[in-house]
């Protein structure tokens, strides 16, 4: 207040006098940030994700490696790899006991002979279980399913940045709880004995709980998140919440502060298996989670569940970044302009 008094007669002149001055110094302010921006631009997604240091990423499999097309984008563009069913339990333990990681060890080595690191996806899950494991129950399904979980991650120690340890554990709906699974129904501490086995068996990789339909504040995101605090309060190893992010047409408005709650809870966040429904506006669907994850400090990287529309799970959703051919698509150029945008927060953790 005294100063707006102060600042009326002929000292508020020469401040209005000098505004013209400040403007021209701030636009050539701007300008100047501009084209800095521009000269240190990256031109692919991993490289302009890493001058924020984060990563990019792609959900591979080993089938395509064969493809040149397929190849080529992959090798240009990401920074980081998940195998998208290669390290699952039905593929990494086929027999009780006897363990196959010829294909993930596959997905490991091409990751590192690029300079790529690898996301771990996913020691126990409802789905995708060996058969033999569907069979059991109680306790005898807890041993194995602990045992699965120290040996693959005993298997991939210190090559893989972050494991989702447990997959899909909480319901849809309204209820906020568990879903119901074989898993489940060993006990509600199951998740918590998994995160302490993989710790001890890879105390450096980052520990995730990975899930989906949680693209937003709502009953399933908000158990995860009492989830997350209960462990975190009581110490339980969980380093990371995964945000699976396979989107239709639109994007909830509080995406990124459902991102920020995690956070603010002392883990990092990362976006694991974004996709998004073409149809809608798919570039802006794909730029708006992009900005979320650079504006927080902790979302420590993207991963994109696939790499051209003809190689997702979506099949006829076109929901990925490049066309069957391997040319990039709009929403490409949407998330490599949101990528070298304006200044982001260095991620705390990584
Ligand atoms: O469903 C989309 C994703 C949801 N979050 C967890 C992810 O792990 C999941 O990935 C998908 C893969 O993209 C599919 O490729 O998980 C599916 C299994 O639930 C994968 O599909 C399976 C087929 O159902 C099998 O028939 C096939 O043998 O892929 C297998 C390997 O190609």
């Amino acid at each position: 207040m005294k100063h707006l008094v102060r600042s009326s007669g002929p000292r508020r002149r020469r401040t209005l006098a000098i505004l013209p001055l400040l403007a021209a110094a701030l636009a050539a302010a701007g300008t100047a940030l501009v084209v800095t921006g521009t000269a240190n631009a990256g031109t692919t997604l991993g490289a302009s994700a890493a001058e924020k240091s984060r990563y990019f990423g792609a959900a591979v499999g080993t089938y395509k490696f064969n493809d040149n097309t397929y190849m080529t984008v992959l090798n240009r563009e990401f920074n980081s790899l998940v195998a998208e069913n290669e390290m699952k339990w039905d593929a990494t333990e086929p027999q009780r006991g006897v363990f196959n990681y010829g294909a993930g060890d596959r997905i490991v080595s091409h990751a590192r002979s690029r300079g790529m690191s690898v996301r771990g996806h996913a020691l126990l899950w409802h789905a995708q279980q060996p058969g033999w494991a569907q069979g059991l129950s109680g306790g005898d399904l807890r041993n194995a399913a602990i045992n699965h979980v120290t040996q693959v991650a005993t298997h991939f120690r210190g090559q893989i940045h972050s494991w989702d340890v447990v997959n899909e554990a909480f319901a849809d709906g309204g209820s906020g709880g568990r879903r119901d699974s074989n898993l489940q129904r060993t006990g509600n501490d199951w998740i918590e004995a998994a995160f302490r086995a993989a710790r001890a068996a890879d105390p450096n990789a980052k520990l995730c709980y990975n899930d989906y339909n949680t693209d937003g504040i709502n009953a399933k995101s908000t158990g995860i998140y009492n989830m997350v605090r209960d462990f975190k309060a009581r110490g339980v190893p969980i380093d990371c919440v995964g945000f699976q992010s396979h989107l239709g047409t639109s994007i909830s408005g509080d995406y990124q502060a459902n991102l920020q709650r995690f956070a603010d809870l002392g883990v990092d966040v990362q976006i694991t298996e974004l996709d998004v429904m073409q149809g809608g506006n798919q570039a802006n669907v794909y730029a708006t989670v992009t900005r979320a994850c650079l504006a927080v400090s902790r979302c420590t990287g993207i991963t994109v569940w696939g790499v051209r529309d003809c190689d997702s799970w979506r099949g006829s959703d076109n929901a990925l970044l490049f066309d069957c051919a391997g040319n990039k698509k709009p929403a490409y150029d949407a998330v490599l302009r949101e990528l070298n945008a304006g200044t982001n927060p260095t991620p705390t953790a990584s």
